[in-house]
């Protein structure tokens, strides 16, 4: 199997040659005998993109760059038509979310399994306070977990991880719309409306603060908790 790994990132010059380094140093599964590493910069101005210039030809590694800051939801959408492979995860580009060591866990559901189309890395299936993780954003993390139980009836622990980890098959029941961080809410919604079962595994999480360069804001959780009302009861396209 190939493993595509989409990195959406945005103004990430200190992280994103750490993160890359990590993705390609991974030790997968050996059923998954090939990866690529994609990259969607997007806009950034604080010297993401001669970072990705400068490091040359990497066989693994695909980069697209937009001259406009688009949102997130739109870089992982671009990474999603230029990926090819079996698994798809979704790689934020700072260090919350290490390849090292949750690439594996991640995986494993997706060996010699093919009814697995669905795994989110939960960072509270061991902890109900993840290390690092601002007061703020544990609350909104707790609202959109107990918005999905209520209004999809699903028992995931953690709606808005960013590890998301997928067959692209899955993309053939329902198509994406969303510009930026309400990208997860949306997958989260339309996978539970098209009744795709999702795998929960424990991943290790260290939280980063604004100043550290989170980007997500108290305005995007009200985003995604509308984003996961509204996919409740609009018909789902493809
Ligand atoms: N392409 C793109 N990526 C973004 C944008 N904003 C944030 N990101 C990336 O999305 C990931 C998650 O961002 P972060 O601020 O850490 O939020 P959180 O981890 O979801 O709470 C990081 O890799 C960011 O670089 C954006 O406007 N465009
Ligand atoms: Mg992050």
């Amino acid at each position: 199997m190939k493993l595509s790994i989409i990195i959406p990132v945005y103004n990430e010059k200190l992280l994103l040659g750490e993160i890359i380094t990590r993705c390609r140093r991974a030790v997968l599964p050996p059923a998954f005998s090939e990866r690529e590493i994609v990259v969607v910069d997007d806009g950034s101005s604080d010297g993401t993109t001669e970072l990705l210039k400068s490091l040359g030809d990497i066989p693994e590694l695909k980069v697209h760059h937009s001259y406009v800051n688009h949102g997130k939801g739109c870089a992982v959408r671009v990474g999603l038509k230029l990926c090819t492979g079996d698994v798809v995860i979704i790689q934020d580009g700072d260090l919350e979310y290490d390849p090292m060591v949750n690439y594996p866990i991640l995986l494993a559901s997706f060996v010699n399994n093919p009814t697995t189309r669905v795994v989110f890395g939960s960072r509270f299936l061991k902890t109900r306070w993840p290390e690092g993780m601002h007061f703020f954003n544990l609350v909104a993390n707790y609202i959109l977990t107990w918005t999905v139980r209520l209004l999809y009836g699903s028992p995931i622990t953690d709606e808005a991880t960013g590890y998301k980890v997928f067959r692209p098959e899955v993309l053939k029941q329902f198509s994406l719309h969303s510009r930026g961080f309400e990208f997860c809410p949306e997958f989260t919604a339309k996978v539970l409306r098209a009744g795709i079962p999702i795998i929960e595994v424990e991943i290790q999480y260290h939280g980063r603060r604004t100043f550290e360069g989170k980007k997500i804001k108290l305005q995007d959780g009200f985003i995604a908790l509308a984003t996961l009302i509204k996919w409740r009861f609009r018909p789902i396209k493809k």
